[in-house]
This record gives C-alpha cells, sequence and structure tokens, in this order.
C-alpha cells in the first residue's frame, strides 16, 4: 500500500523546492515569450505594410527585442528549468544546495532584465540609451553597455546552472560507482558541455571587446573579429536550443504515445555527435563575409554535412519510437498505425508537428550549408522562414506542447483545458506553415531580412508562384495566427494556475527498448567527448581566427596587435630557433640519405 502511495507522488510532491525553481524558470520564459509575441506581431504587420503602429525608424528595437527575448530569454530561461527537472527526476535526488539553484536563477533574471532594459530604452529617446543591434549583437552595431554587462550576467549565470547539475551528477555518481548515467541527465551534461565550450567565445568577445568598446575604453575593435567569435558560438546556441527539445523527443514523446523509446544508446550516440560537431561550422554563417578564407568556409561546410547526421538519426529513432508506441495501441498497416496516436492529447500533437515542421526546417538548412546554394539565399528572409522552422517551431512548439504535460506535475494543477491545448498548437503549425512558405519563397524572389522597407523603389519583384504582394498577405496572417495561439497559450497557463491543487497527476517514463546496457560504455566517457571536442574546435578554428588578427588587428587596423614587446621577443625567438630547425633539417636529410 505504501508503495503505492510512493508511486502515485508527483515531481512536486518529491521535489517541492526543485519544483518551485522550475515553475520560476518555466513562468520568465513565458514572460519573454509575451513579450516576445508582442514584437512579432508589430513586426510582421509592419514588414508587410498591413499595418504601421511604429515609425520605420524604431524598427531595430522592435527585431532586437523580438530576437533576444525569443531566442535568449524564452528558450534558455525553459530550458534551465527543463534541466532542473531532467536531472532531478532522472537521478531521483535532490539538488546538492537549493541556495545555489535559487542563486543561479536569480543571475540570470539579474541579467537579462538588464539586457531587456536596455534594448526596450531604446523606444525613449530621451533615456539615450539603446541596444539597437539584434540578437546577433557583433560589431560594427554598438549597444549601451548595459545590454553586454547583462548578457554576460546572463551567461555566468548559465555556467552556475551547468556546475550544479554537474556537482549533483558527481554526488549521485559516488553512490552509484558502477551504474550508467541516466539518460536525461546524460542529455543535460553533454548539451551542457557543449555549450561551456560554445559560449567562452561569445564571453570573450564581450568581456574584452565590445564591453570596454561600448565603455570608451578602447576606440575601435576588429568587426571579422567579433563576427567570428559571435558565429563560433552562434551556431552551436541553436543546438543549445534543440538539445532540450530533443531531451523530450527521446524521453517524453514516446511515452505519450504510448511506447518507449526504440534505443537509448542510439539517443546518447546523437548527442555525443551534438556535442562534438556542433562548435567547428559556425563559419558557415560567414560564407560571404570578406576576410575568411575559402578553404576555412569550405572545411566548414563539410563539417556541417556531418552536422545532419544526429537530425537524421533522431528522425529515425523517434519515429520508429512513436511507431512502437502506436503498434502497443493496436495499430497496424504501413501507415495506418498512425491512425492509432493519441492526436487529442495537446503535448502529443504539439510535440508531432514541431517534428513534422522539423524536417522542412532541416532541409532548408542543408540548403543553406550548401556554399553556393547559400550566396543566393543569404541576408534574404529565407533565413528568418529558416529559423522560424528550427527555433520557431521545433523548439518552441515542443516547449509549449511538453508544458501541457509537464505543468500539471510540477504544480499539482490539471490544465485548464486541453481542448484551447490542441486548437492552440495547431494554429501554431497552421500559422508557422503560411508565414514560413512565404517567407522562403518570397527569399529565393530576393526580398531583403532584416529591414522595415523590404520594397525598393523603381524595382519590382518577379513573380513566382504569387507575387510579392500576396506571398505578404501569407505572412501578415501567419504572423497573427501566431500571436493568437501565444495568447491562447498564456492564458490557458494563467488560467491552469487558478486551478485547485488536486492529486493523482504523476508520471512515470518507461526504460527504452534497448536499454543503457546495450551501449558501449565509453559512450558515458564525457571526458573523452570533451577533449575530442575541443581538439577539433582547435582545429577548425585557430587559423581562421589567427588569419582574421593578423590581417585586421586585434583591436581593428591600425592599432596594434599586441603589446609593444612581443614583436621584438618573437623576432629574438625566430632568430634563436631558424638555424635550430635548419640543423635538425640537414641532420633528417643526411639521415635519409644514409638509410635510401
Ligand atoms: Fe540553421 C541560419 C544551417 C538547424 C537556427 N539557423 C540559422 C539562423 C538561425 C538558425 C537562428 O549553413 C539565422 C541566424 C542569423 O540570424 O543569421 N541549420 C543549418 C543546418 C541545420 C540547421 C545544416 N538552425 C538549425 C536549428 C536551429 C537553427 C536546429 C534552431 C533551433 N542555419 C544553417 C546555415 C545558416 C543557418 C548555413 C546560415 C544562413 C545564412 O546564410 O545566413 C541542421 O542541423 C538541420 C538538420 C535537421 C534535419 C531534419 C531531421 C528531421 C527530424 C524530424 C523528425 C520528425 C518527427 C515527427 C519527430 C536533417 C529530426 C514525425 C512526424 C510524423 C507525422 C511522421
Ligand atoms: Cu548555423
Amino acid at each position: 500500500m505504501s508503495d503505492a502511495i510512493e508511486a502515485e507522488q508527483s515531481f512536486v510532491d518529491k521535489f517541492p523546492q526543485e519544483a518551485r525553481v522550475v515553475r520560476a524558470a518555466l513562468l520568465s520564459s513565458f514572460f519573454a515569450l509575451t513579450l516576445g509575441a508582442v514584437f512579432g506581431i508589430v513586426q510582421t504587420l509592419h514588414r508587410t505594410d498591413v499595418a504601421r503602429i511604429i515609425p520605420s525608424t524604431d524598427y531595430y528595437t522592435v527585431l532586437t527585442a523580438h530576437g533576444v527575448f525569443m531566442v535568449i530569454s524564452f528558450t534558455i530561461f525553459f530550458l534551465v528549468g527543463l534541466f532542473t527537472w531532467a536531472v532531478t527526476r532522472s537521478l531521483d535526488r535532490p539538488l546538492i544546495d537549493i541556495r545555489i539553484t535559487w542563486t543561479w536563477y536569480a543571475i540570470m533574471a539579474v541579467g537579462m532584465t538588464m539586457t531587456g532594459v536596455s534594448i526596450l530604452a531604446g523606444f525613449f529617446p530621451a533615456l539615450d540609451m539603446s541596444a539597437d543591434v539584434l540578437f546577433t549583437f557583433y560589431a560594427p552595431l554598438q549597444a549601451h553597455p548595459m545590454f553586454y554587462a547583462g548578457l554576460a550576467v546572463f551567461i555566468v549565470g548559465s555556467w552556475i546552472a551547468g556546475a550544479d547539475w554537474f556537482r549533483t551528477f558527481l554526488a549521485w555518481k559516488r553512490d552509484h560507482p558502477d551504474e550508467r548515467i541516466p539518460l536525461q541527465t546524460f542529455m543535460v551534461l553533454t548539451t551542457m558541455a557543449m555549450w561551456y565550450i560554445a559560449s567562452s567565445a561569445v564571453a570573450a568577445s564581450v568581456l574584452i571587446f565590445l564591453l570596454p568598446w561600448s565603455l570608451g575604453f578602447i576606440d575601435q575593435v576588429n568587426p571579422t573579429l567579433t563576427r567570428t567569435l559571435f558565429w563560433f558560438f552562434g551556431h552551436p546556441v541553436v543546438y543549445f536550443w534543440l538539445m532540450p527539445a530533443y531531451l523530450l523527443w527521446y524521453t517524453v514523446l514516446p511515452k505519450i504515445a504510448g511506447g518507449r523509446l526504440f534505443s537509448d544508446p542510439l539517443a546518447r550516440v546523437v548527442f555525443v555527435l551534438f556535442l562534438l560537431l556542433s562548435t567547428p561550422v559556425g563559419i558557415h554563417h560567414q560564407y560571404l563575409d570578406p576576410g575568411i578564407a575559402e578553404g576555412f568556409k569550405f572545411i566548414s561546410m563539410t563539417n556541417t554535412m556531418f552536422l545532419l547526421l544526429p537530425s537524421l538519426l533522431t528522425a529515425f529513432t523517434v519515429v520508429a519510437s512513436v511507431e512502437y508506441g502506436a503498434r502497443q495501441r493496436g495499430g497496424t498497416g504501413l501507415l495506418g498505425w498512425l491512425t492509432d496516436l493519441p492526436w487529442r492529447d495537446p503535448a502529443f500533437t504539439g510535440m508531432m508537428l514541431a517534428g513534422l515542421m522539423f524536417a522542412a526546417g532541416g532541409f532548408s538548412g542543408m540548403v543553406n550549408a550548401g556554399m553556393n546554394i547559400n550566396y543566393m539565399i543569404h541576408n534574404t528572409i529565407w533565413v528568418p522562414g529558416h529559423f522560424h522552422l528550427t527555433v520557431g517551431t521545433a523548439v518552441a512548439l515542443t516547449f509549449m506542447a511538453a508544458t501541457y504535460w509537464i505543468w500539471p506535475q510540477i504544480s499539482n494543477k490539471p490544465i485548464y483545458s486541453r481542448s484551447i491545448g490542441l486548437f492552440q498548437v495547431v494554429v501554431w503549425f497552421i500559422g508557422m506553415a503560411l508565414m514560413s512558405n512565404a517567407m522562403h519563397a518570397q527569399g529565393i524572389m530576393g526580398v531583403p531580412r532584416r529591414t522595415a522597407e523590404p520594397e525598393y523603389s523603381g524595382f519590382e519583384y518577379a513573380t513566382m508562384f504569387g507575387g510579392f504582394e500576396e506571398l505578404n498577405v501569407q505572412i501578415a496572417i501567419g504572423g497573427t495566427l501566431l500571436f493568437v495561439s501565444t495568447v491562447l497559450f498564456i492564458g490557458n497557463l494563467v488560467l491552469t494556475m487558478g486551478n485547485p491543487k488536486v492529486s493523482g497527476l504523476a508520471e512515470s517514463l518507461p526504460p527504452a527498448l534497448s536499454g543503457p546496457n546495450d551501449a558501449p560504455k565509453v559512450l558515458d566517457s564525457l571526458r573523452l567527448w570533451v577533449g575530442i571536442a575541443l581538439t577539433l574546435v582547435v582545429l577548425a578554428y585557430a587559423l581562421p581566427l589567427a588569419a582574421i588578427i593578423n590581417r585586421g588587428g586585434l583591436l581593428g587596423p591600425g592599432v596594434g596587435t599586441y603589446p609593444a614587446w612581443i614583436a621584438p621577443t618573437l623576432d629574438a625567438l625566430a632568430a634563436a630557433v631558424t638555424p635550430l630547425v635548419g640543423a635538425i633539417g640537414k641532420v633528417a636529410a643526411s639521415l635519409v640519405g644514409v638509410i635510401l
């Protein structure tokens, strides 16, 4: 009997302290989503010339707010909440010290508030503060120092969060020396290892260059260098958003489908591949940048093509797990099993639609990644089309859908209306299908991204399947549906919070069909994978960064690239080493002569 009661305990019953942090993180995330959605609708109606409530000069303030609130605050606050839940749940123990957990949450919240305030201040000229630098914030665009300082604080908070989960894991490891790392914890640790590597570059860029430049301590920076350091981080950050969604697809979606994960070892391989390959590809955002040799771009392209592998493996494993679930529920036939899935469940349908859209988003990613085709779509609205399918749907819709499943367990409150939830995820899908498809089509016509005025005077866009105007209407309707969907999501959640607490909302996750013990032990060797990941980063970036600094100076052209004493020291070193190298060469040549 006591066992039965034990089994019915939900996450919040078992770990009330952790559940509180998870709720705080998720609510911060949804607050950012709300702000981001408001700026999103303003922007979509402005660009398409349907309704203009701001002057075009404020467009970049709106765009920066939309981008930063959506892809930095909404995504990252959600994932720190999710990871806190996943680590605690899968290790089945509380975090090591809840005060540390609240500390990193507070640091992140303070950092994001600083950044957010500096952006929003841009609407008030009297404040003399602005940060219209977009979410890509590299030079030559310059923001108020508070923008960069806030970002640095936010990133430091995320690092402490990672340390919190690693320490909890190490404590668990001491008690379970021979056990395999539970899958969800493994996913969190590999994601965070990747995050430490990736975010180190942007932290360096902010602290060494952008912040001192914005404070006036240095006069200029090397723009190519800050761009390259940004993209060193800017590509892996997309997997920082995606990997939590994958965590949900691998561990939660099969359960909701009524089945089990097909293969735990394959899931581990996927996360290891992301750790290894996410970073040495960032230059694929810079194919059109001058100042980076074509060869480095080519290497980045081939690395990117390898990076498709983990997602293709995911498509296989997740669909196989869902199909297994459908067959468990009595599904038959080649595709007939699709009808035996719980399509009325908003968590299930939302995640499936997110996955379906990711297949399209992944495809447009492959197009982006091809160096020659990239020249056609770079800086066009095709690129926002691509990332609204990936981060804007694969990730955002998965997070919203998962909330319908997780929220009751971290609050003991049932969702206010699951039917509204179902309607909401479908509206998101339809809205995004319209908006994203039209963005891709306009991109091929050459319509630029990042502008309030995409029409040039005296220039007509070629008519494709639909004309420019017709596609604009699709974008405006799509964008409006997305806004409506967000309002429904937030409204449903607020009403859920007003629900009385009940019991019986606990959910458990079934073990995988092929469990962790089927995976070779080396897969759990995080040190090895981090070592290889770092080596690949050095191989991919050492030479391009050295070339960029050599050409444009550490602090831009005309400013010494390094302290004056380094040059004579290097000369002296070279003078000492040259005869030595010559002598070694001679010895080697005579040795070869003797051997041959
Ligand atoms: Fe990307 C630009 C290449 C994935 C986000 N990307 C961006 C930007 C963002 C972004 C934000 O190579 C713009 C940055 C800016 O402001 O300039 N991207 C790729 C490639 C992939 C990729 C090769 N991107 C993502 C993800 C993102 C994201 C994920 C966010 C989360 N991207 C690029 C390139 C650029 C770029 C260039 C620069 C463009 C330029 O010129 O500016 C790959 O990782 C994609 C692999 C994915 C697949 C799909 C597998 C399918 C699956 C579906 C499973 C189905 C299920 C459901 C579960 C191969 C996993 C089944 C349902 C049934 C009903 C059966
Ligand atoms: Cu990328």
